[in-house]
């Protein structure tokens, strides 16, 4: 029999469609034990709110967060409002012995991320973070070929997240809808909000980053408040690269930016390893690229004239969640990765096992952008503790 997982959803924004969207689709197509009920959600504009819960079917909302948390009627809050409130609501959340998941970045800063950690893991509730990439299936693809050994000795990661939306001088800061640009709520520029996509992904594949440094850059200075239409000083980073020391020997360099003209959402990565590599890139979300060289299985070494790069389709019932969704060749898109997620967070639930990426493990990513930040500022290496 199915149980109900009764939601209380905080934010309306972007993830706040994307979570909904979730929620409602995940038990057309995913058999689970529990089935999310869309109970209510929750927003300071209460006329925003109100019609969003129309739009979305949520049964009623709320438009104070403490009182969400309260109601007897919720097993689960979902974090989708901006990052600067993350923490408080995730700590009342625990307390009051809810579930929780988190959008990312899980919080403004490593301390606020350990006293988020320590509040879900005292409280023992189920406590993810929405690190949707990995649940598109060829990244999902590209750990199962990491696991089983195809890359063999890992010398390089490259990632690459690009943005080209913030580079004319008149797009306004703050508010609603801007508070990515201003460093108060949103902690950080494309570190937090581009570069932990990346570093999540980096770190499932080929493990622990111990050291990094970094190089930020905030190109337009000044921009007006999307509030209050008065110039203020930009705060955030507009691009940041960096190198990487990972823990298994390799090397990685990282690199994001608003400001790379034609580049809407250029999400990649590459690993390079002794016996093979993968290709990543978000633009061609249905193609993970593989050369192989020695396979793990036959032992077989193969470099010949017909060697070469393979775009691997990952449509087929055989690859990562694909059996669930429609049949082979027939592609999925972006916010399928969110129902993939809310799927495998019930899944955790039923079996008891939880589900990555936990607070825990979000926490590491926290620590390296933090850490990126930090080597910025100072221009040095800085280790990862
Ligand atoms: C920023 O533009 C943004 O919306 C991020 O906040 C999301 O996490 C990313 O996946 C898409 O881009």
């Amino acid at each position: 029999m199915t149980k109900p997982l009764n939601v209380g959803l905080i934010g309306y924004g972007f993830m706040g469609r994307t979570h909904s969207n979730a929620y409602r689709q995940v038990s057309k197509f995913f058999d689970l034990g529990h089935e999310p009920v869309l109970k209510a959600c929750c927003a300071r504009n209460e006329d925003k709110i109100k019609a969003f819960a129309e739009n979305w079917g949520w049964e009623s909302y709320e438009t104070d967060w403490k009182k969400l948390v309260e109601r007897d009627d919720i097993d689960l809050i979902d974090i989708g409002s901006p990052n600067n409130t993350h923490y408080e609501i995730a700590i009342a959340a625990a307390k009051a012995g809810k579930m929780v998941i988190c959008e990312k970045p899980l919080a403004m800063n490593v301390k606020e991320a350990e006293e988020m950690v320590a509040a879900v893991e005292e409280a023992g509730v189920a406590n993810m973070v929405w690190y949707n990439y990995r649940r598109v299936p060829a990244i999902t693809l590209a750990k199962q070929l990491v696991d089983e050994g195809r890359i063999g000795r890992p010398f390089h990661y490259r990632a690459t997240y690009l943005q080209d939306w913030t580079i004319n001088e008149d797009v306004p800061q703050g508010g609603a809808t801007l508070w990515r640009l201003d460093a108060a709520v949103a902690g950080s520029g494309v570190t937090g909000d581009l570069l932990a996509h990346s570093i999540d992904t980096a770190i499932w594949l080929n493990g622990p980053i111990t050291s990094v440094v970094a190089a930020t850059e905030t190109f337009i200075k000044e921009r007006e408040h999307a509030e209050t239409g008065k110039k203020q000083a930009v705060t955030i980073d507009d691009a940041c690269m960096f190198l990487a020391r990972f823990a298994n020997g390799s090397m990685g360099t990282f690199e994001s930016t608003r400001y790379a003209r034609g580049r809407k959402n250029f999400n990649t990565f590459e690993l390079n390893g002794a016996d093979g590599s993968v290709h990543f890139n978000l633009e061609d979300p249905h193609l993970l690229s593989y050369f192989e060289y020695k396979n793990p299985t036959t032992g077989h070494k193969v470099e010949d004239h017909v060697t070469g790069w393979r775009d691997i389709n990952v449509t087929n019932f055989e690859h990562p969640y694909m059996d669930k969704w429609w049949v082979p060749g027939c592609t999925i898109g972006y916010e399928h990765t969110f129902t993939n997620a809310v799927a495998d967070f019930i899944a955790g639930l039923d079996s008891g096992n939880g589900t990555e990426p936990t607070f825990r493990t979000a926490l590491e990513t926290q620590k390296v952008c933090d850490a990126v930040l930090e080597s910025a500022k100072s221009g040095n290496w800085v280790d990862i503790k």
